[in-house]
């Protein structure tokens, strides 16, 4: 009898949830709880961390476990690589859903940096209008440069800001080109921060950006071992029935 493990919090995480559930193939979904309320979803929910890679082999083996995947976010790069770990030690498959990364294309105004820090510093130089479109974790290395306006959005009311300038505007995914264009007017945003999610919840700041001629600092994402990628629910699907699962249909 199988019983899936999906490490989740993305837009693709949610329509394999939905799928594994219209096919009634017993699983659950799994949450860092990050945020106030999470997306509900169609499978059973378990929120918070496992305990490191020991923690979750330990879980995977406590709740019987027979397959992970791990849809999580291409930046939340220690989950994948305490997935990778536990399931190599208890042996159990898995397989990442992940999205490919943005490309340039014509008309972008990119600076590719590799890392956070890296777009901290390229935040040097005088005061300037920057959508720093990072979420809530990272602010506080920004305050390295406090000269700029920030326009800062974020999935739940903060509690406490560490940057002095800023706007804030709380707003969950997925956004829209026609949205993202008129925040960034509103706001006179001369330069976006951004990850390089890929996929196509967060791609709009891109498109608007594009649109209005401004700068994007694209931060790429984090290195991690060799996994199995996958980037369908398809895939998964074929993954899955390959690895003796019925899927029913
Ligand atoms: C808790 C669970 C869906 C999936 C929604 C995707 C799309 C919208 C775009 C911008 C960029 C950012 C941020 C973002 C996007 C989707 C997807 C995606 C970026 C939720 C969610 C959880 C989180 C955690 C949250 C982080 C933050 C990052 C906001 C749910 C809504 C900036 C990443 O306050 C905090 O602590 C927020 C933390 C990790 C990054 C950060 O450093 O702050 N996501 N986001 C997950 C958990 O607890 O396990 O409620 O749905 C999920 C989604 N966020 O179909 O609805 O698939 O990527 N999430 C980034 O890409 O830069 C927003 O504003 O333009
Ligand atoms: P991270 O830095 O890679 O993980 C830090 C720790 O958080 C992990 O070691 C694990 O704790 C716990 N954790 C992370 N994801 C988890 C999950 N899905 N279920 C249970 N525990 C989890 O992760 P993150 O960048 O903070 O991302 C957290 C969540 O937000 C993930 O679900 C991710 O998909 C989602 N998200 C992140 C981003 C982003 O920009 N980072 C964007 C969109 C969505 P233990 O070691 O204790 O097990």
């Amino acid at each position: 009898m199988p019983n899936l493990l999906i490490l989740g919090g993305t837009t693709e995480a949610n329509a394999l949830a939905r799928t594994i559930a219209d096919l009634g193939i017993p699983a659950s979904y799994s949450y860092a709880g990050r945020v106030d309320t999470p997306r509900s979803q169609p499978l059973p929910v378990r929120v918070g961390g496992f305990g490191g890679a020991e923690g979750l082999a330990r879980y995977i083996q406590d709740h019987g476990i027979t397959h992970v995947i791990d849809a999580t976010h291409p930046f939340a790069a220690q989950m994948s690589r305490n997935a990778i770990d536990a399931c190599n030690s208890t042996g159990v498959p898995m397989v990442a859903l992940t999205r490919p990364a943005w490309a340039q294309q014509g008309g972008d105004r990119w600076h590719p940096v590799l890392d956070v820090p890296a777009a901290v510093g390229a935040l040097s130089g005088p005061a300037q209008r920057v959508f720093l479109a990072v979420g809530r974790m990272h602010l506080e290395e920004f305050t390295a440069q406090p000269q700029h306006r920030y326009l800062l959005r974020l999935v739940d009311e903060p509690r406490a800001l560490p940057l002095p300038n800023a706007d804030v505007v709380v707003s969950r995914g997925p956004f829209t080109v026609e949205g993202d264009r008129a925040l960034m007017e509103r706001h006179g945003t001369q330069m976006v921060v951004s990850k390089n999610a890929g996929g196509t919840g967060a791609r709009a700041k891109l498109d608007a950006a594009r649109a209005l001629g401004i700068s994007v600092v694209m931060i790429d994402r984090p290195a991690l071992p060799q996994r199995t990628e996958l980037s369908s629910v398809a895939q998964v699907l074929d993954w899955l029935a390959h690895s003796g699962v019925n899927l029913g249909v």
